[in-house]
């Protein structure tokens, strides 16, 4: 599915294929990889050897520059896409060198900071969950990311508790507590299987296309699954400098490279 049906004058397929003037921009988890695993041997090498030959390929994640590498396979396979944006954006890699980064220390101030740090462990604390492990609040230079199970649970731990949260919605009324108590300058989004990214408004993915104004594509191409409201694919999936192409897996991402590109 993409987003074409609301800019009739944008194309579904890309029609001249020219790494100059279109970029395909990928989300991470979920998109290109299952949540917070390593990409298939088999899709790195399709990205690398069939699509890149013919646009230009980027990656969009809310993860910082450690998991993107990590979730690629190594700094080698990251440093081949044109564009690494990390945190929505917010931090930018381009052949492994850091271009730009932004603080939500500054934006904010150490004492709002501490003020949604403190809801946020005082609201986990009367969870009762399958299971509550360690790293509950992560700290980034461009956002918080804030975790009822702990960031250090197990792959089982981690699917358990994604069962749960779907079947009990211990996030979104989560954020809906957020959404109530902090004012509007703070976004409070669901973040791939587990946690809430909390940024300041604007610093969503749609932040990575400033970073792009400058280099004239033609089209760009966004793939993401959690284009819904509420999801972090979602602003930049409804924006009007890309195509929004809405995927299930990394293998619906395959199969619709495949069909835009006109790759066998
Ligand atoms: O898909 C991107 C998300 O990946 C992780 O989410 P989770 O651990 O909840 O599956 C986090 O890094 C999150 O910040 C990020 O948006």
């Amino acid at each position: 599915m993409s987003n074409h049906d609301r800019t009739d004058d944008l194309p579904e397929k890309t029609t001249e294929t020219n790494r100059k003037n279109v970029l395909y921009l990928f989300d991470v988890d979920g998109t290109l990889t299952k949540p917070r695993q390593v990409i298939s041997e088999d899709l790195k090498s399709f990205l690398l050897e069939k699509v890149k030959p013919k646009v230009s390929v980027g990656l969009v994640s809310g993860s910082d520059y450690v998991k993107i590498v990590e979730q690629m396979n190594g700094v080698e396979v990251a440093n081949q896409f044109d564009y690494v944006f990390c945190e929505n954006g917010v931090v930018q890699y381009r052949q492994g060198k850091l271009i730009s980064t932004q603080s939500i220390l500054n934006y904010i101030g150490e004492k709002t900071l501490q003020k949604v740090i403190n809801f946020a462990l005082g609201y986990m604390s009367k969870l009762q969950l399958p299971a509550k492990r360690g790293n509950f609040v992560e700290f980034r230079s461009s956002m918080i990311n804030i975790c009822p199970v702990g960031r250090s649970c197990s792959q089982a731990e981690r699917d358990e508790f994604s069962r749960y949260d779907q079947e009990h919605k211990i996030r979104a009324k989560f954020v809906e507590a957020l959404q109530r108590e902090f004012d509007s300058k703070l976004v409070f989004a669901l973040g791939g299987q587990i946690s809430v990214d909390v940024f300041p408004r604007g610093w969503d993915k749609t932040y990575c296309l400033g970073h792009l104004e400058t280099e004239n594509f033609k089209e760009i191409h966004f793939f993401g699954d959690k284009v819904m409201p509420g999801g972090n694919d979602h602003e930049i999936f409804n924006d009007s400098r890309t195509v929004g192409h809405s995927v299930t897996s990394p293998d619906d991402t395959k199969q619709q490279l495949k069909q835009c590109l006109n790759i066998e």
